[in-house]
């Protein structure tokens, strides 16, 4: 499943990296691809919505 979440929390390549590695260590099979410029985090991934949502607000981010 696809999930796009919008996350504008993200400001540099270190937040990027922050998100990514977050999502990834919880979902090791997810593909994860982020566009800083439009803060669009893509996931594909059999996790919910809702557990990535988690996973991304638990590393101090903020998904609108
Ligand atoms: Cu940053």
């Amino acid at each position: 499943m696809m999930i796009n979440l919008k996350v504008p929390s993200m400001v540099c390549n270190g937040c990027v990296t922050t998100v990514k590695d977050a999502i990834v260590t919880h979902e090791p099979n997810a593909i994860v691809d982020i566009d800083l410029d439009s803060k669009q985090v893509t996931v594909d991934t059999e996790a919910s919505e809702a557990s990535i949502k988690q996973v991304i607000t638990a590393v101090g981010h903020t998904v609108e």
